[in-house]
């Protein structure tokens, strides 16, 4: 297990549309192990794959409470079937975003359907934090961020701030290569 790199706003993976998994290997294990302990590291509390630049549609999740045992949950493929026309607003955050915090609407109660590392399908109903959650991480699967939901004025003042501190760092904003499916 190791932990990977969190790519950062704004790296272009971030807008890439990430592949539907097809092989349940070891490689694909050993890939959702990294992803724990980057999302544990960090800390957070969901990571999609595409967040340790691979372009694929996985999710780790833990939403266990500070004192609580962990609880780690994966959806391989997840996506969402139904959506609530209620709505809720939470305030949200980024890894890939680091220390930008804001409220976002989504629905409030969604059903998403996904397989596990077996490959077995499964389907939850979820509402609250598991909710908004898996509406964040499947965003990520689809190139999605949280800042979209904003308006156009404070997304481009967290565009402007990200691009001048990768122009600091001098972080690489490359474009994105063709897919190797690299695990
Ligand atoms: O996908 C990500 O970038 C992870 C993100 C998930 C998320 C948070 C809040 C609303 C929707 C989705 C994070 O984990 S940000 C960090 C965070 O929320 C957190 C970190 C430590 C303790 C508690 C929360
Ligand atoms: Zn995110």
């Amino acid at each position: 297990m190791a932990t990977r790199d969190i790519v950062i706003l704004p790296d272009p993976r971030l807008r890439q549309t990430s592949e539907t998994v097809t092989a349940f290997d070891a490689k694909l294990r050993a890939l959702v192990d990294d992803m724990f302990e980057t999302m544990y590291a960090a800390p957070g509390i969901g990571l999609a794959a595409i967040q340790v630049g691979v372009p694929l549609r996985v999710v780790t999740m833990d939403l266990a409470r500070k004192d609580d045992p962990p609880a780690p949950q994966v959806f391989i493929n997840p996506q969402v079937t139904w959506v609530s026309e209620e709505k809720g607003t939470y305030e949200e955050g980024c890894l890939s975003i680091p220390e930008y915090y804001e409220e976002v609407e989504r629905p409030a109660q969604v059903k998403v359907r996904y397989l596990d590392l077996d490959g077995k399908q499964h389907e939850v109903e979820a509402d609250g934090l598991l909710a908004t959650c898996l509406q964040h991480e499947i965003d990520h699967t689809n190139g999605v961020l949280f800042i979209d939901y904003l308006s156009k004025l404070k997304r481009d003042m967290v565009m402007k701030k990200f691009k001048k501190a990768a122009k600091q760092t001098g972080a690489a904003v490359r474009p994105v290569p063709n897919p190797t499916h690299e695990l």
